[in-house]
C-alpha cells in the first residue's frame, strides 16, 4: 500500500483507514455473495455469522510496540497484518476449508499468507484457520492493494478463543502448569463437540422434511440442481430420534 508523502500525518492515517475499511466493506460483500450462491445451490448456509472490525489506534500501537516496531503508519502498513479484520463462523469444520477455498479462488484477492491452526493447534488449545489476503481498492488515482485478515473458525473453536480472549490472551500473566491444561481440555471439548455436531449432520443428510422435499421437487422442475438434496432423494423415513 502506497501514500502519497505530501500528505500530512492527520491526511494519511484517515485515508490508509478510509482504504482498510474499503477493503472490509468488499470482502463482506463478496463473502455475502458466496453465501446467497452456496445456499442458492446447496439450501443450506455454511456461515453462522460474521464479524468484522478495524483495529483500535491502541491497539494497533501497543501490537506494534509488542513487536519491536516505532510507531509509524508506515510500519502499520507494513508489520501489521491485522488492521482490517473480518472473522467468519462456520457451522461445521469442513466448512471452513470450503469457504477459505472460495474466497482464495477468487481474481482480484491476493493470497500473501495462510496460518492453519486447525491442524496445527497452538500450545494453549487455540484452534482457527487465519489468512491475509490483499483486495484492490479502486481510487481516482488508481487501484492500491489492502490487507485484510480473515480468520475462519466453527462455532464451537470460536467459543473457546473468545473466552480465552477475555481470561488469558496476551495479559502477559504467570499462570500455573494446570491453567494451561484446563485450556487444552475445553479447547478439546470444543472439538470433540464440533465433531459430534458434524456426526449428527451427517445422519441427518438422508431425512428430508416435507418442506425440503417440495422445495427440492420445485427447484428440479426449474432445472437447479441442489447435490445435498439429490444425494438423499430416495429416504423416506421419519427422523430417528436417536441419531448420535
Ligand atoms: P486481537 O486483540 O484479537 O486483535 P502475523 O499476522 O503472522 O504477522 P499475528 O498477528 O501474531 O502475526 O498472527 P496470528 O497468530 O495469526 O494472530 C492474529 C490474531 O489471531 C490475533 O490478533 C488474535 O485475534 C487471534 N489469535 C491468535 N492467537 C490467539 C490465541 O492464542 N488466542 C486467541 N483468543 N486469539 C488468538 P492479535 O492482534 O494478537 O489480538
Amino acid at each position: 500500500m502506497k501514500i502519497p508523502e505530501s500528505y500530512n500525518q492527520l491526511d494519511q492515517w484517515t485515508t490508509v483507514m478510509f482504504l482498510y475499511n474499503s477493503a472490509l466493506k468488499a470482502i463482506n460483500t463478496k463473502i455475502e455473495i458466496m453465501n446467497n450462491e452456496f445456499i442458492h445451490l446447496n439450501n443450506y448456509t455454511p456461515i453462522e455469522h460474521i464479524k468484522s472490525r478495524l483495529k483500535t489506534p491502541d491497539s494497533i500501537v501497543k501490537k506494534l510496540k509488542r513487536n519491536g516496531y516505532e510507531v509509524t503508519i508506515q510500519n502499520m502498513i507494513d508489520h501489521l497484518n491485522d488492521v482490517a479484520g473480518i472473522r467468519i463462523i462456520c457451522s461445521f469444520r469442513p466448512d471452513i476449508y470450503r469457504i477459505a477455498e472460495m474466497i482464495t479462488s477468487q481474481a482480484d484477492i491476493t493470497v500473501l499468507h495462510v496460518k492453519d491452526y486447525i491442524k496445527h493447534p497452538k500450545a494453549n488449545g487455540y484452534k482457527s484457520y487465519h489468512l491475509v489476503v490483499t483486495i484492490p481498492i479502486y481510487l481516482s488515482s488508481g487501484p492500491v492493494e489492502t490487507k485484510v485478515e480473515i480468520q475462519i473458525r466453527t462455532v464451537g473453536m470460536d467459543f473457546w478463543a473468545s473466552l480465552e480472549h477475555k481470561l488469558y490472551y496476551k495479559k502477559g500473566k504467570v499462570v500455573p502448569r494446570q491453567v494451561l491444561i484446563g485450556l487444552n481440555q475445553c479447547a478439546d471439548l470444543a472439538a470433540l463437540l464440533d465433531e459430534k455436531m458434524q456426526d449428527i449432520r451427517n445422519k441427518m443428510k438422508p431425512y428430508l422434511s416435507e418442506e425440503e422435499r417440495a422445495e427440492q421437487a420445485a427447484n428440479l422442475a426449474k432445472g437447479i440442481e441442489m447435490p445435498l438434496l439429490q444425494a438423499a432423494g430416495e429416504a423416506q423415513q421419519p427422523v430417528p430420534e436417536e441419531t448420535a
